[in-house]
């Protein structure tokens, strides 16, 4: 597709290639209050396999953006009916911030003072109409590649480095304004804290790099048995945190349960060794103030499961 019409290194190539394969997703809306540039831009960037949406105006690519997730790039005009692009670009930035969205400006204006006008109140990026088809391609890309910078900036910050799962500071910083919402609505909101029972023992015979394994095998599962609801986190070691908001207390009951029963059942190969072992669990149903409240009354639950001998959920 793109890599037809211009020399691109092989780095720059195999990026574009990747794009190609991973952003199915992703999504660029174009506004201008021109009908031919909004077809021959769309078919342009259609080749580049992003899915498009065009606006004449300002106000009709506001509800645009509102309808739809995965809108990443946004080219916009300079003189337009109903906002122009500067009033539009302010109105963009009071939602969408430049880590989740980028706003490149197009115009035929030869004004010299335009490009640092928009580029201060939150666009991107600036080209003069009369673009090459290259030049599009690339801006557009630089563009998403910044974004991709930003999610892999927040992934790291968010997740943990084993099993990439959500870690401790997400946990927190998510479950809590979670929990402050559903104390609002007075909606359900519970935690469930599992550890892995006599888990020092599957270190001291198999290795740490077998428990290593072992955890991130069980972080994977767990991530598998929830949907995208829940927010499942490593706290540490080989203890993790579920979190369900809104959600019926006797199927998270049943579901606990299941987990458990799965655990007991079942063992987890690593390498030539079959490791077998079962999984306490405590939980808490109540709403406190704070998940940190949440999670010692969870723990206390877990310390009552490890002390009445393990392989049980305690609520
Ligand atoms: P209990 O049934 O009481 O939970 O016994 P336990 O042996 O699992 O004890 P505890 O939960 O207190 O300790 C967990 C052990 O897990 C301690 C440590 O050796 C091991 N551990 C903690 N983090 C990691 C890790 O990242 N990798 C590996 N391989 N082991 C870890
Ligand atoms: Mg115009
Ligand atoms: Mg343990
Ligand atoms: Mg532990």
């Amino acid at each position: 597709y793109v890599v037809k019409d211009g020399l691109y290194s092989y780095k720059y190539t195999l990026s574009i290639i990747k794009r190609i394969i991973n952003n199915v997703n992703m999504k660029v809306l174009i506004v201008d209050d021109s009908k031919t540039f909004l077809e021959s831009t769309k078919n342009l960037i259609e080749k580049y396999r992003l899915t498009v949406f065009t606006a004449t105006n300002g106000k009709e690519a506001l509800e645009i953006l509102e309808n739809n997730k995965n809108i990443k790039v946004i080219l916009t005009d300079y003189y337009m009916p109903i906002m122009n692009g500067l009033e539009f670009v302010r109105s963009v930035r009071k939602n969408y911030s430049k880590d989740e969205l980028s706003i490149i400006v197009t115009s035929v204006t030869q004004e010299k003072t335009i490009a640092s006008k928009f580029l201060k109140c939150g666009a991107n990026d600036f080209l003069y109409k009369g673009f090459t088809q290259e030049e599009l391609y690339v801006r557009i890309n630089a563009n998403i590649e910044v974004l991709e910078l930003f999610e892999e900036l927040k992934n790291r910050a968010n997740r943990d480095f084993l099993t990439n799962l959500y870690n401790r500071r997400y946990l927190f910083e998510v479950g809590n304004k979670d929990l402050k919402i559903a104390n609002e609505k007075n909606q359900n909101f519970f935690i469930a804290l599992i550890d892995i029972d006599k888990f020092k023992i599957i270190n001291d015979t198999y290795g740490h790099s077998v428990g290593d394994i072992a955890i991130k095998m069980v972080a994977t599962f767990l991530q598998n048995s929830f949907d995208d609801e829940e927010i499942v986190a490593r706290l540490g070691g080989e203890e993790f945190c579920i979190v369900f908001a809104n959600k019926d207390i006797d199927k998270v009951k049943d579901k606990l349960e299941e987990l458990r029963k799965i655990f007991e059942k079942n063992s987890i190969k690593v390498d030539e060794h079959r490791l077998n072992f079962t999984i306490s669990i405590g939980c808490c149903f109540k709403r406190f103030d704070t998940l940190d409240k949440m999670i010692q009354e969870a723990d206390n639950g877990l310390y009552e499961a490890k002390d009445l001998g393990r392989n049980m959920v305690r609520y």
